[in-house]
């Protein structure tokens, strides 16, 4: 029996620890065989992408349409799309959903990793810079994070190891009948 195409959107601060679960999700899928997985990771679109852009609501919002519009054409094509941006904003998160459960389904995984414990990490020193004013309108510090209400699935990622939420993410998948 042929499944549908889906997308999982991880959306969360940055040092969130997004990229890291989306990889392991990405390693788990692939070695399941059947549909091809693509990941879109947040640093990687903005390279290839969206590199003119930069962190205003208006240009975030287009970077999200962006990736929802690449992860809408994956799922009409019963592929696996991954994507991994911050995404704060929900009116934006919204629309992408609207745009690909025409095609497919999409769950939504809030890594709710705290601002202060991503502040804490500080694993790229990018919040240090953001509380210097060195990076302006830096998410979770000098610009929003819209928490989402109703995610599929919401990660706690302090005291839990990478393997552990990426199989988490497996598990809702094999919940909802997508693998
Ligand atoms: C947030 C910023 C900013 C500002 C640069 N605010 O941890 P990172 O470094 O590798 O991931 C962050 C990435 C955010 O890009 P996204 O495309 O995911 O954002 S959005 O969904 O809002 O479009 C961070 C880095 O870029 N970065 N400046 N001001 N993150």
């Amino acid at each position: 029996r042929s499944k549908q195409g889906f997308t999982v959107f991880f959306t969360g601060l940055s040092g969130s620890g997004k990229s890291t679960i989306a990889n392991a999700l990405m390693v788990k899928l692939m070695e399941m065989g059947g549909r091809p997985v693509t990941l879109l990771d947040g640093d990687v679109v903005r390279k290839h992408l969206s590199s003119e852009l930069g962190f205003s609501k208006e240009h975030r919002d287009v970077n999200i349409r962006r990736i929802g519009y690449v992860a809408s054409e994956i799922t009409k094509n019963a592929g696996i799309a991954i994507c991994a941006p911050i995404a704060p904003y929900a009116a934006t998160r919204r629309a992408v959903r609207e745009m690909i459960e025409d095609y497919g389904a999409f769950i939504e995984v809030h890594v709710a990793t705290s601002v202060e414990e991503c502040e804490r990490r500080d694993r790229k020193g990018l919040y240090k810079l953001a509380r210097e004013g060195k990076i302006k309108e830096f998410t979770g510090i000098s610009d929003p994070y819209e928490e989402p209400l109703n995610p599929e699935l919401r990660i706690q990622t302090e005291g839990f190891d990478v393997d552990y939420a990426a199989h988490q993410v497996l598990l809702k998948l094999e919940s909802m009948g997508l693998i």
